[in-house]
């Protein structure tokens, strides 16, 4: 009864190739989620897009990078036909920055080359992504998610400045 279905020495051998490749898998994502902090968005955060403009954390006002009463530096910005506001944003090399970002309309994505800031930007949510900059330099932020006719002009600029110029610069207070 136990050999119902006969298998072939060779097709056995394949099984157990298969059962490693899946081990390898799980045994890589469980690597990069345990020892590299690698996971899925854990928290889901909603809002108005259609008024987010008028007050709160996205209002204009508001916009750009300040560092938070913990010293945690924090760059909010909103993502709308065709920019990313403010338009240009100075962030020190180094130091860790989360960025909040919220569109206004619709989908758009928000892409620095040569980082891993790379996020989409979904009309009612916001996105949040901590980075740090290793050199100064200009980069430019980009939408990668084709948002209408203007989309290929949707670009801004991020100057990240060393430590030193940062702390010159000092109250950090706006841009
Ligand atoms: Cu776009």
């Amino acid at each position: 009864m136990s050999n119902l279905i006969p298998v072939h020495p060779l097709e056995k051998r394949w099984i157990y190739v298969v059962l490693g490749v899946i081990a390898l898998f799980l045994g890589a994502i469980f690597y990069t989620a345990l020892v590299h902090q690698v996971h899925p968005p854990g928290a889901i955060e909603t809002i108005d897009s259609a008024t987010l403009h008028l007050g709160g954390e996205f209002a204009e006002d508001k916009l750009g990078v300040r560092t938070d009463a913990d010293g945690h530096l924090r760059a909010t910005l909103v993502a709308a036909r065709y920019g990313f506001y403010p338009r240009e944003i100075r962030v020190p090399e180094g130091l860790p920055i989360t960025f909040r970002i919220a569109s206004a309309d619709v989908l758009h994505g928000m892409h620095v080359p040569m980082t891993n800031l790379d996020t989409m930007v979904v009309p009612g949510y916001v996105s949040t992504v901590t980075t740090t900059f290793p050199k100064p330099g200009e980069y430019p932020m980009l939408c990668n998610e084709y948002c209408g006719m203007g989309h290929d002009h949707m670009w801004s600029k991020v100057i990240v400045v060393s430590r030193e110029s940062w702390k010159a610069a000092a109250p950090q207070t706006g841009r």
